[in-house]
């Protein structure tokens, strides 16, 4: 069964996928979220894919972890589907993922969000880590990345009490890039998406791998890991086109070498 839909070519260089379940709000049952790692996977070895969008429908992007199939499972039962290694997965892919988001975000749904590069919003997204009201607590990324995102204060309030953020206050605390209306949102992360896939594919990889160092390192390191990053793009055919497109007042026609 088909729990996302893929279009490699929904754009010029611009993949989508998008949550399936929608009876479910895209609750993410396990084979969905396997699905969703090979997905990403194949498309991030695709040379003519250059972005990526991960999207749900206008009522929800996903409503959480699927606590159906969560309810009767004991610890060893978690520790043993390790559910981890495909999140850890999702998180390593190596080309921009946007999230557009409109409806629930909440749970895993919001983690999953937040584990994309961007998020796009519609005016309708509510993002929320309602875990606490289940009697567990965030178990991929929400302590981290939320508190991250938008600051302990906000993220502890939001963590103990499960309290959600409209879509304009999870802009106005940093959560999202920005919030437009329903019917707009995929077109504007396709936009943004197009944006970046007429970059370097090169230098795109390069700058999103030392953008994600900032949270993960020192500033030592993390600068250390940028100067690297910052060399290997000289090594590139897209650093010589870009600049000699500057010189001769042209668009740079870049071709990821
Ligand atoms: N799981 C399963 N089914 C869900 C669901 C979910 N998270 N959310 C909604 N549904 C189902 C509902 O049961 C309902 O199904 P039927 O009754 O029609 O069969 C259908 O979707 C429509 O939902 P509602 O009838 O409830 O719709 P409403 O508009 O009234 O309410 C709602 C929408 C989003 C407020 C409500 O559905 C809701 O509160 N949903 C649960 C939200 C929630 O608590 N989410 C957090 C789940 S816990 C991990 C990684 C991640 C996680 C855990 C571990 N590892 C890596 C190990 C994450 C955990 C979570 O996300």
């Amino acid at each position: 069964m088909d729990f996302i839909l893929v279009k490699p070519h929904f754009h010029p260089h611009v993949a989508l996928i998008q949550l399936n379940r929608p009876k479910e709000l895209n609750a993410l049952n396990l084979q969905l979220m396997a699905q969703l790692r090979d997905a990403l996977r194949q498309l991030d070895a695709e040379e003519v894919v250059r972005t990526i969008i991960i999207t749900g429908n206008d009522r929800a992007f996903a409503a959480g972890a699927d606590i159906k199939e969560m309810a009767g499972k004991s610890a060893v039962d978690m520790l043993i589907t390790d559910q981890f290694a495909t999140w850890d997965q999702i998180r390593k892919t190596k080309k921009p993922v946007i999230a557009a988001v409109s409806g629930f975000a909440l749970g895993g749904g919001c983690e999953l969000a937040m584990t994309c590069d961007m998020i796009v919003a519609s005016e309708t997204a509510v993002f929320g880590q309602p875990e606490i009201k289940l009697g567990i607590m965030p178990g991929a990324g929400g302590t981290q990345r939320l508190t991250r995102a938008i600051g302990k204060a906000k993220a502890m309030e939001m963590v103990l009490t499960g309290k959600t953020l409209s879509a304009h206050d999870a802009e106005r605390f940093g959560l999202v890039n920005r919030v437009v209306p329903v019917d707009l949102y995929l077109d504007e992360a396709v936009r943004l998406a197009s944006e970046i896939a007429s970059m370097s594919p090169v230098a795109v990889r390069l700058a999103k791998e030392s953008v994600n160092r900032a949270h993960e390192t020192s500033l030592d390191e993390g600068l250390h890991f940028e100067r690297k990053n910052f060399y290997l793009c000289f090594a590139s055919e897209d650093q010589k086109e870009g600049m000699q497109a500057f010189v001769e007042k042209r668009p740079a026609n870049f071709k990821g070498k």
